[in-house]
């Protein structure tokens, strides 16, 4: 892949079920870490998330357009969440663009007890053509829901009466209470009388 601004939809994490000494992450009810993952862009924060409790395996969503490419760095830090200081888990850190393949779920280095970090991308721009064909349906949606009021308000408005003409001769009058036609002379039945 070449380098670009990519939309992260979210990095999946998955730790060691033990520490690096080969304990359980927490002593009692919960062995399993609770897990806290920290993304940043460049050193930059761009997301934190902090895991359901007790689970080796968790997803951050991120929902961010980021410039991914071979100077910059995203890296995933981990950490198993602890009443007084963390228990740093480890980290990951996404490969430069020229290292992804084609694939956009793009598997990270990981260190520590990360034992396997996920990030999924879209392409920014196949993003915005998505939504923006959806955003084309809504404004067809809309056009045509402005076009029916339209129509339903012609269908209110009265009809538009023909122009007065002699009964006679056919010229044309100057208003519908004319008693005789100025052209023929014909005598006229004023209307509304
Ligand atoms: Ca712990
Ligand atoms: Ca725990």
């Amino acid at each position: 892949m070449d380098g670009g601004t990519y939309h992260v939809v979210d990095v999946q994490v998955e730790v060691a079920p033990e520490t690096a000494k080969g304990k359980s992450w927490d002593i009692g009810d919960g062995p399993a870490p609770d897990l806290v993952i920290t993304v940043r862009h460049d050193g930059d924060q761009v997301a934190r998330c902090r895991a359901m409790p007790n689970q080796y395996a968790a997803t951050c969503p991120i929902g961010k357009d980021l410039r991914l490419d071979e100077s910059t760095t995203l890296v995933i830090e981990v950490a198993d969440e602890d009443t007084l200081v963390n228990d740093p888990v480890g980290a990951a850190t996404l490969p430069r663009p020229s290292a992804w393949g084609e694939t956009m779920a793009v598997a990270c280095e990981t260190t520590g007890q990360v034992q396997r970090v996920t990030v999924n991308l879209t392409e920014r721009a196949a993003f915005v053509r998505r939504y923006q064909w959806q955003a084309v349906g809504l404004g067809i949606g809309v056009l045509g829901a402005l076009g029916t009021l339209a129509m339903g308000r012609a269908r209110l408005m009265p009809p538009r009466l023909a122009p007065p003409t002699c009964s006679h001769c056919r010229a044309r009058l100057e208003h519908r209470r004319v008693t005789k036609c100025p052209n023929c002379g014909a005598p006229q039945t004023p209307e509304g009388l």
